[in-house]
């Protein structure tokens, strides 16, 4: 059995020894911070992890206090780890530098500590998402502008997916692996175990995943991708599709990783300026290299996600991923300029086309 480190060596063979260090070093950091996430997360009620906290994030959110127990193990970790600048959190207004390492060291980490928050009291899979970027700056402590660079900057990616078993999916650049966390091995020193390399997502699918209750806010090439899927083989697709929301982004996109499918969050028509429900720095992202080392495609609809510079720490983006055939149609609907035309005439048609008795 092939654990972290090892793995990590092979897969950063070409690299230079010392920045395999430092990434390894960094990742083992990272990894052992989400093997207590995931211990606290499985002790449920027992651990006091359930319920609301007496806070609310900066985005207004009411945290829960997984929430807040996560960002502490991921916080306390990257504050010890040698290598690490300064981190940003999903649940932390502004960056914070690190005190002993903050000048000289080379790297800054973006994390959502708890992603999928709203399944926790159901005891439905729950994730922690990283992005691992350069400390291009050295010599003084990280502030905002070190953080503000596009996706495709990011050193690393990864996500860890707390549910049946406790799984790292992570990339350095250099294609997809999968670790199972033997949770026999304790927390001090836990073993991460390679269980899949080289991930690839299959280019076709016949499975979408979207919150159809928001419908009613889509913009047009989203209302006309989702309603040709659902129509089935009787509609353009001409071949049915299945439907899943299990609302923890980590648990769709590692179903997609695992078997291919569409992930949609798009933007809606709710508040027009405000461009989505995930954030671009911590979720979609480190998710949209992930994706794409594993031969999927990730965009906004118009743009590659990994394309876009941030403006702000907890910046929200519309998040289209996965099969690449599948988001290559979605983008050419969103640049069809008879996209009115072509979703009114799919739209009269399907009045004509009565569903089989
Ligand atoms: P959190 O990081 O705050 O949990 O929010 C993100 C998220 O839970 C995603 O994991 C998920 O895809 C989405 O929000 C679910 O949204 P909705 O509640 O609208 O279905």
């Amino acid at each position: 059995m092939i654990e972290l480190q090892q793995a990590l060596l092979a897969n950063m063979a070409d690299c230079h020894p010392e920045i395999v260090t430092i990434l390894s070093e960094t990742l083992q950091a990272i990894a052992s911070a989400c093997a207590r996430i995931g211990d606290i997360a499985s002790q449920g009620v027992l651990a006091d992890a359930h319920g609301l906290a007496a806070s609310h994030n900066s985005q207004g959110e009411a945290q829960k206090k997984l929430d807040v127990l996560a960002d502490e193990c991921m916080s306390s970790a990257l504050a010890r780890c040698q290598h690490v600048a300064g981190w940003a959190s999903e649940e932390l207004e502004y960056v914070q530098a690190s005190d002993a390492h903050g000048e000289q060291a080379p790297l800054l980490v973006v994390y959502d500590p708890l992603d999928g928050s709203s399944n926790i009291e159901a005891n439905i899979s729950i994730g922690t998402i990283f992005s691992i970027l350069p400390h291009r700056y050295r010599g003084a402590k990280p502030g905002d502008a070190d953080f503000m660079q596009p996706g495709h900057q990011q050193v690393a990616a990864g996500y860890v997916l707390y549910g049946p078993a406790t799984l790292m999916v992570l990339t350095c650049r250099r294609g997809v692996m999968v670790f199972t966390l033997d949770k026999r091995s304790g927390l001090d020193n836990p073993r991460w175990v390679l269980t899949q390399d080289q991930v690839r997502i299959p280019k076709a699918t016949r499975e979408f995943a979207i919150n159809a209750s928001n419908q009613r806010f889509w913009e047009k090439p989203i209302q006309r991708y989702i309603a040709e899927c659902v129509a089935g083989e009787n509609g353009p697709r001409m071949k049915d599709f299945n439907m899943r929301w299990v609302a923890s982004m980590v648990a769709e996109v590692h179903r997609i990783m695992t078997r291919g499918g569409v992930f949609l969050y798009p933007r809606d028509t709710r508040e027009p300026f405000k461009p989505g429900r995930l954030r671009l720095m911590y979720e979609a992202a480190p998710m949209a290299l992930l994706v794409q080392e594993a031969g999927g495609r990730a965009v906004n609809g118009t743009s590659e996600l990994l394309d876009l510079l941030p403006d702000v720490l907890h910046q929200k983006v519309p998040v289209i991923l996965g099969s690449k055939d599948e988001i290559d149609r979605i983008v050419s609907y969103h640049a069809d300029p008879h996209e009115n035309v072509s979703w009114q005439l799919f739209k009269t048609r399907s009045l004509f086309v009565q569903p089989q008795a």
